[in-house]
Protein backbone atom coordinates (compact mmCIF):
# COMPACT_ATOMS: atom_id res chain seq x y z
CA UNK A 1 0.00 0.00 0.00
CA UNK A 2 1.34 3.72 -0.49
CA UNK A 3 -0.18 6.81 -0.23
CA UNK A 4 1.33 9.32 -3.22
CA UNK A 5 1.72 13.37 -3.28
CA UNK A 6 1.87 14.00 -7.13
CA UNK A 7 2.20 17.58 -8.23
CA UNK A 8 0.81 17.78 -12.33
CA UNK A 9 1.59 20.78 -14.64
CA UNK A 10 1.20 21.80 -18.56
CA UNK A 11 2.30 24.45 -20.81
CA UNK A 12 1.37 22.88 -24.14
CA UNK A 13 -1.60 22.50 -25.85
CA UNK A 14 -4.66 21.60 -23.70
CA UNK A 15 -3.49 22.27 -20.56
CA UNK A 16 -6.71 21.20 -19.04
CA UNK A 17 -7.06 18.33 -20.73
CA UNK A 18 -3.57 17.13 -20.03
CA UNK A 19 -4.13 17.21 -16.31
CA UNK A 20 -7.22 16.26 -16.58
CA UNK A 21 -5.83 12.51 -18.41
CA UNK A 22 -3.99 11.91 -14.83
CA UNK A 23 -7.09 12.14 -12.46
CA UNK A 24 -8.80 10.18 -14.69
CA UNK A 25 -6.14 7.33 -14.84
CA UNK A 26 -6.39 7.64 -11.01
CA UNK A 27 -10.11 6.96 -11.16
CA UNK A 28 -10.98 5.86 -7.32
CA UNK A 29 -7.38 6.09 -6.67
CA UNK A 30 -7.51 9.42 -6.58
CA UNK A 31 -8.07 11.02 -2.60
CA UNK A 32 -7.48 14.38 -2.89
CA UNK A 33 -7.50 16.88 -5.70
CA UNK A 34 -6.87 20.69 -5.70
CA UNK A 35 -7.77 23.39 -7.41
CA UNK A 36 -6.06 24.32 -10.23
CA UNK A 37 -3.51 26.90 -10.34
CA UNK A 38 -2.39 29.36 -13.43
CA UNK A 39 1.33 29.64 -12.66
CA UNK A 40 4.00 31.70 -13.81
CA UNK A 41 7.34 29.38 -15.24
CA UNK A 42 9.60 28.18 -12.54
CA UNK A 43 13.46 27.81 -13.57
CA UNK A 44 14.35 30.74 -15.60
CA UNK A 45 13.50 29.79 -19.12
CA UNK A 46 11.05 31.98 -21.06
CA UNK A 47 7.80 30.29 -21.62
CA UNK A 48 4.43 29.78 -21.79
CA UNK A 49 2.21 30.02 -18.04
CA UNK A 50 1.42 26.66 -16.64
CA UNK A 51 -1.16 25.05 -15.19
CA UNK A 52 -0.43 23.55 -12.27
CA UNK A 53 -2.25 20.79 -9.66
CA UNK A 54 -1.67 18.37 -6.76
CA UNK A 55 -3.03 15.10 -6.58
CA UNK A 56 -3.15 12.68 -3.51
CA UNK A 57 -3.19 9.12 -4.62
CA UNK A 58 -3.71 5.42 -3.02
CA UNK A 59 -2.89 2.31 -4.41
CA UNK A 60 -3.00 -1.03 -2.49
CA UNK A 61 -0.66 -2.04 -4.39
CA UNK A 62 1.94 0.15 -5.59
CA UNK A 63 5.33 0.99 -4.30
CA UNK A 64 7.14 4.31 -5.03
CA UNK A 65 8.29 3.07 -7.91
CA UNK A 66 5.45 2.32 -9.43
CA UNK A 67 4.31 5.74 -9.18
CA UNK A 68 7.26 7.36 -11.06
CA UNK A 69 6.01 4.48 -13.92
CA UNK A 70 2.43 5.86 -13.64
CA UNK A 71 3.38 9.00 -14.13
CA UNK A 72 5.89 8.30 -17.08
CA UNK A 73 3.07 6.21 -19.04
CA UNK A 74 0.64 9.29 -19.09
CA UNK A 75 3.61 11.93 -19.70
CA UNK A 76 4.21 9.36 -22.65
CA UNK A 77 0.14 9.22 -23.83
CA UNK A 78 0.69 13.30 -23.84
CA UNK A 79 3.44 12.78 -26.28
CA UNK A 80 5.93 14.43 -23.82
CA UNK A 81 8.76 15.54 -25.60
CA UNK A 82 11.86 16.99 -23.28
CA UNK A 83 13.41 19.59 -25.17
CA UNK A 84 15.15 21.34 -22.25
CA UNK A 85 15.52 21.20 -18.56
CA UNK A 86 12.69 22.96 -17.12
CA UNK A 87 11.43 23.99 -19.65
CA UNK A 88 8.09 23.62 -21.85
CA UNK A 89 5.88 20.31 -21.64
CA UNK A 90 2.70 18.75 -22.30
CA UNK A 91 2.33 17.23 -18.90
CA UNK A 92 4.66 16.23 -16.34
CA UNK A 93 3.93 14.17 -13.06
CA UNK A 94 6.46 14.17 -10.50
CA UNK A 95 6.23 12.37 -7.26
CA UNK A 96 6.66 15.03 -4.53
CA UNK A 97 6.51 12.47 -1.49
CA UNK A 98 5.22 8.86 -0.71
CA UNK A 99 4.37 7.01 2.46
CA UNK A 100 4.10 3.09 2.19
CA UNK A 101 3.61 0.51 4.98
CA UNK A 102 6.93 1.58 6.70
CA UNK A 103 6.56 5.23 6.80
CA UNK A 104 7.85 8.41 4.85
CA UNK A 105 9.64 6.87 1.48
CA UNK A 106 13.55 8.02 1.48
CA UNK A 107 15.10 7.85 -1.74
CA UNK A 108 18.70 8.87 -3.09
CA UNK A 109 18.02 7.19 -6.35
CA UNK A 110 18.55 9.22 -9.48
CA UNK A 111 15.62 8.35 -10.88
CA UNK A 112 13.42 9.03 -8.09
CA UNK A 113 14.54 11.08 -5.16
CA UNK A 114 12.08 11.59 -2.54
CA UNK A 115 10.92 13.52 -0.96
CA UNK A 116 11.19 15.55 -4.46
CA UNK A 117 14.36 17.66 -4.04
CA UNK A 118 12.77 21.13 -5.09
CA UNK A 119 9.51 20.67 -3.89
CA UNK A 120 9.94 22.83 -1.04
CA UNK A 121 11.66 26.16 -3.54
CA UNK A 122 8.24 25.87 -5.48
CA UNK A 123 5.00 27.48 -5.17
CA UNK A 124 3.31 25.85 -7.76
CA UNK A 125 4.07 22.80 -5.67
CA UNK A 126 2.94 23.90 -2.16
CA UNK A 127 0.22 25.94 -2.87
CA UNK A 128 -1.42 23.59 -4.20
CA UNK A 129 -0.56 21.07 -2.07
CA UNK A 130 -1.87 23.05 0.86
CA UNK A 131 -5.16 23.14 -0.73
CA UNK A 132 -5.65 18.90 -0.06
CA UNK A 133 -3.18 18.26 2.74
CA UNK A 134 -2.71 21.51 5.00
CA UNK A 135 -1.03 19.82 7.83
CA UNK A 136 2.00 18.08 5.60
CA UNK A 137 5.64 18.43 6.85
CA UNK A 138 8.12 17.89 3.93
CA UNK A 139 12.01 17.53 4.69
CA UNK A 140 14.28 19.40 2.84
CA UNK A 141 17.59 20.37 3.30
CA UNK A 142 18.19 18.86 6.62
CA UNK A 143 14.89 20.91 7.63
CA UNK A 144 11.86 19.46 8.62
CA UNK A 145 8.68 22.31 8.63
CA UNK A 146 5.53 22.57 7.54
CA UNK A 147 4.53 23.19 3.96
CA UNK A 148 2.97 26.33 4.70
CA UNK A 149 6.44 26.93 6.32
CA UNK A 150 8.45 26.47 3.46
CA UNK A 151 5.76 28.47 1.52
CA UNK A 152 6.06 31.22 3.79
CA UNK A 153 10.02 31.36 3.15
CA UNK A 154 9.93 31.58 -0.29
CA UNK A 155 10.27 35.45 -2.00
CA UNK A 156 6.61 36.91 -2.47
CA UNK A 157 7.26 37.04 -5.77
CA UNK A 158 7.56 33.41 -6.24
CA UNK A 159 3.90 33.10 -4.19
CA UNK A 160 2.51 36.01 -6.22
CA UNK A 161 3.13 33.74 -9.80
CA UNK A 162 0.25 31.42 -8.49
CA UNK A 163 -3.42 32.34 -9.54
CA UNK A 164 -6.15 30.07 -8.61
CA UNK A 165 -8.60 29.50 -11.43
CA UNK A 166 -11.82 28.34 -11.71
CA UNK A 167 -11.10 25.31 -13.70
CA UNK A 168 -11.53 21.95 -12.21
CA UNK A 169 -10.06 18.64 -12.73
CA UNK A 170 -12.60 16.67 -10.67
CA UNK A 171 -16.05 15.72 -11.34
CA UNK A 172 -18.07 16.34 -14.81
CA UNK A 173 -15.94 16.97 -17.75
CA UNK A 174 -18.38 19.39 -19.14
CA UNK A 175 -19.53 21.90 -17.57
CA UNK A 176 -23.23 23.71 -18.15
CA UNK A 177 -26.81 21.38 -18.46
CA UNK A 178 -26.72 17.68 -18.38
CA UNK A 179 -27.91 16.01 -21.15
CA UNK A 180 -30.86 13.95 -20.52
N1 LIG B 1 7.75 22.60 -14.30
C1 LIG B 1 9.00 22.64 -14.68
C2 LIG B 1 9.76 23.88 -14.80
N2 LIG B 1 9.04 25.04 -14.40
N3 LIG B 1 7.12 26.12 -13.68
C3 LIG B 1 5.85 26.05 -13.29
N4 LIG B 1 5.20 27.17 -12.96
N5 LIG B 1 5.15 24.88 -13.22
C4 LIG B 1 5.75 23.70 -13.55
O1 LIG B 1 5.10 22.63 -13.48
C5 LIG B 1 7.09 23.73 -13.96
C6 LIG B 1 7.76 24.97 -14.01
C7 LIG B 1 9.70 21.41 -15.03
O2 LIG B 1 9.24 20.31 -14.44
MG1 LIG C 1 8.85 18.66 -12.81
MG1 LIG D 1 9.15 15.53 -14.01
Amino acid sequence: MSRAVLSIGSNIGDRLAHLRSVVDALGERAVAVSAVYSTAPWGGVEQEDFLNAVVVAEDAAFGPRDWLRFGQELEEAAERVRIQRWGPRSLDVDVVTCVSGEGEVRSDDRELILPHPRAHQRAFVLVPWLDVEPEAVLTAEGRRLGIGDWLDELDAAEREGVHRTDLTLAGPKTQGHAEC
